[in-house]
């Protein structure tokens, strides 16, 4: 049984950490309070400040202005954007023309453990690229500006080419994280309204094959509007199938592109859509956070600046996988956007050992890192002679994203991978803020770390940790977050989510009147904000963020089942797991099969990160007198933690099973132990 201390560690709001190294750049919280009520009493000069540092087409005409729904704005309206051509064009004009911008390391290695394959693009390459799959997707293809497209592509450097192609064009696009099931796939392409899909044959992971295009077959089946898959060769595999009236490989088609193909980047508007990104919230199907042009260029070039300092000479890597948001904003377009060099790497961090990523760090010489809490916990389980055998002198910034991290991670990646040298910071934002809203900038000046924090809002950036009724509470008290004002990044036009104006509003807006994060956090006396987690039924496993809601829809489709109630519990890697309480149908009985069973239907039907760590049968669910589950009760229970209120509670009894199923778990763990 994981005993979770690490994630029950008091925090340490009192610690403050001074770098010998970044002295010269250090601030006072006076100063910085300073340049930051300058930036927040005026945003709209600020955001514009910045805004004219990156490359319009045309310039734009105000900063923002209401849009045609409520909580929508449109962001620099009147300006003229291509990302593309921001993160290319611009690029290829200047010495950065042979700059590398990606650096590609697969997975596979030879029997010393050393890789197999690397690929280096310089921006020139990629810019040629990205041109010839414009070509491909505009002429042959016949999309054009507005179109949708999804891809399901793994981490190879054909993704963030064909991000950057459909950017040029302004096809907009969806990218379907590899690991999500044909019915996950599915939704989203058919939501979007994808008229191809993008894929690999498959890729690497852990020393297996993943077959995407397999799972691409699966989904097809129930998407009638797609016309195309595209299929980029990744591994090779003989025995692919392939339907030749829908199929087409990407390799193949490019040989028909002269090879010095020019598509001229579309002046869009900067509040055109750039890209739509699935996400999880706490009911329904997932919602489609739509991100624009322009004001996502504007937050991303401030905090590739402000929080990762980013110079000409850095190699920045980002360990997230594209499919999620980090990877959208941290892999591709914020780093491409600066005429950065940037690390992609294929596979899992521990394959062959888990030192594949410090032998990553040194072998190109890695400087800022930015990272998960929970791939640290992992890698710092195993010994530290996997870290001692590497070279990591080059880091010289160190970030994390997705989910708390618990001081004891922090002084790990502090002392033992960034030396003490390096700040470490923890990045707060969500898919829907777009770029990081809540971080240390290094980048302007650096206040004193505390390990675990996430550290002031950006310049221009408001929030507030308020109680149940929106008024704000004292600082060192727990509350929800909410965001003040709109900022560059933020969900974008025309209905913020994807053709869903009104869930919009009320997902966002209805609780607070000001945009509801989710989560809790904790503001502590020297204005530092700690974010403690979600409070709502979204859960944050090993980062990846999964609704409850969608657990239990998956369980109640499955023949067998009648009721299921799915709720979070920590777990030391991965900071929270779920684990599913289900009720059967009358007449089904539960085999000793019926866990195995009901973890496969999810995996089939979800993927495998949404697979719950148990599955408890039981004849009833604890619930209100009005017929609601009780999850906090569930989850108070398998947690072990005091009840509360249950005075609305109908049934006592189904309280003591959930008890009685989970004090079985608990009884079996020990005996395997
Ligand atoms: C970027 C990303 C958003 C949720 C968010 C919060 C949690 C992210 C965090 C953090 C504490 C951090 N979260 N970063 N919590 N400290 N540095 O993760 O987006 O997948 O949409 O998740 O992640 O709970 O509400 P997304």
């Amino acid at each position: 049984m994981s005993t979770d201390t690490s994630l029950r560690e008091p925090l340490p709001y009192e610690e403050r950490i001074i770098l010998d190294k970044w002295a010269d750049r250090s601030c006072t919280l006076e100063q910085y309070r300073r340049l930051h009520s300058e930036c927040t009493s005026n945003p709209e000069e600020h955001w514009a400040r910045v805004a004219r540092e990156i490359d319009w087409f045309k310039s734009f005409e105000r900063v923002m202005e209401p849009g045609d729904h409520p909580n929508v704005y449109r962001w620099f309206p009147g300006g003229k954007i291509n990302f593309s051509y921001l993160c290319l064009d611009r690029h290829v004009r200047t010495r950065n023309r042979n700059k590398v911008a990606i650096v590609w390391e697969g997975e596979p290695v030879d029997d010393r453990g050393q890789p197999l394959e690397k690929r280096v693009l310089s921006y020139y390459d990629l810019w040629r690229d990205v041109n010839r799959a414009a070509y491909l997707m505009s002429r042959k293809l016949r999309l054009k500006k507005g179109d949708a497209v999804a891809y399901y592509m793994p981490m190879v450097p054909e993704l963030p080419a064909l991000m950057l192609a459909a950017a040029r064009l302004g096809v907009i696009f969806t990218q379907v994280f590899s690991g999500f099931s044909a019915e996950a796939l599915a939704t989203r392409v058919n939501d979007v309204g994808a008229r191809y899909i993008f894929t690999t044959d498959g890729y690497y992971r852990r020393g297996s094959v993943i077959r995407t295009k397999d799972i691409v077959d699966k989904a097809v089946k129930d998407c009638p509007d797609v016309e195309g898959v595209v299929i980029t060769r990744r591994l090779g595999l003989k025995d692919m199938t392939v339907d030749h009236e829908r199929d087409m490989s990407y390799d193949v088609l490019l040989r028909e592109v002269p090879a010095n193909a020019y598509v001229e980047p579309e002046h869009l508007d900067s509040s055109d859509i750039l890209y739509v990104l699935y996400t999880s919230g706490t009911t329904g199907k997932p919602k489609g956070i739509i991100h624009d042009n322009g004001g996502y260029a504007v937050i991303l070039h401030a905090t590739m600046k402000w929080v990762f300092d980013i110079r000409d000479e850095d190699l920045f890597w980002c360990t997230a996988d594209i499919g999620w948001v980090t990877g959208h904003s941290y892999v591709v377009f914020g780093p491409l956007m600066v005429g950065a060099s940037i690390v992609m790497y294929e596979g899992a961090p521990d394959y062959p050992e888990p030192d594949r990523w410090w032998s990553i760090i040194e072998r190109y010489g890695v400087t800022i890192f930015y990272t998960s809490p929970t791939a640290v916990r992992a890698l710092m389980r195993v010994s530290h002679d996997y870290v001692r055998r590497h070279d990591l002198s080059s880091l010289r910034l160190i970030h994390s994203v997705g989910e708390p991290i618990n001081p004891s991670a922090w002084r790990w990646l502090f002392e033992t991978i960034g030396g003490g040298r390096c700040p470490v910071g923890s990045t707060w934002w969500m898919t829907e803020t777009g770029g990081i809203l809540i971080s240390h900038t290094p980048g302007l000046c650096l206040i004193p770390l505390k390990p675990g924090t996430n550290g002031w809002p950006l310049p221009g950036i408001e929030v507030e940790v308020v109680d149940d009724k929106g008024r704000p509470v004292k600082d060192g008290e727990r509350g929800y977050l909410i965001i003040k004002r709109p900022w560059p990044g933020m969900l974008g036009p025309p209905t913020g989510m994807w053709r869903e104006p009104e869930r919009y509003s009320e997902t966002y807006f209805s609780r607070f009147g000001y945009f509801f994060t989710g989560d809790y956090a904790i503001r502590d006396s020297d204005g530092y904000i700690w974010v403690l987690g979600r409070a709502d039924e979204v859960l944050k496993v090993a980062g990846h963020r999964i609704g409850t809601y969608e657990i239990e829809s998956a369980l109640v489709s499955h023949p067998s089942v009648a009721e299921a109630a799915v709720v979070g519990i920590p777990d030391e890697v991965k900071g929270e797991v779920p684990i599913a309480y289900v009720v059967l149908r009358v007449g089904a009985t539960a085999g000793s099969n019926m866990e195995n069973e009901l973890k496969e239907w999810i995996r089939e039907k979800m993927g495998p990160i949404s697979v719950p760590k148990n599955v408890f049968v039981v004849n009833k669910l604890p619930k209100t007198r009005s017929g609601k589950i009780m999850r906090r009760v569930i989850r108070a229970v398998a947690t072990g933690m005091l009840i509360g209120d249950v005075t609305t509670l109908e049934d006592q009894a189904a309280v003591e099973e959930v008890k009685a199923a989970y004090e079985e778990m608990l009884k079996d763990l020990a005996k395997n132990e």
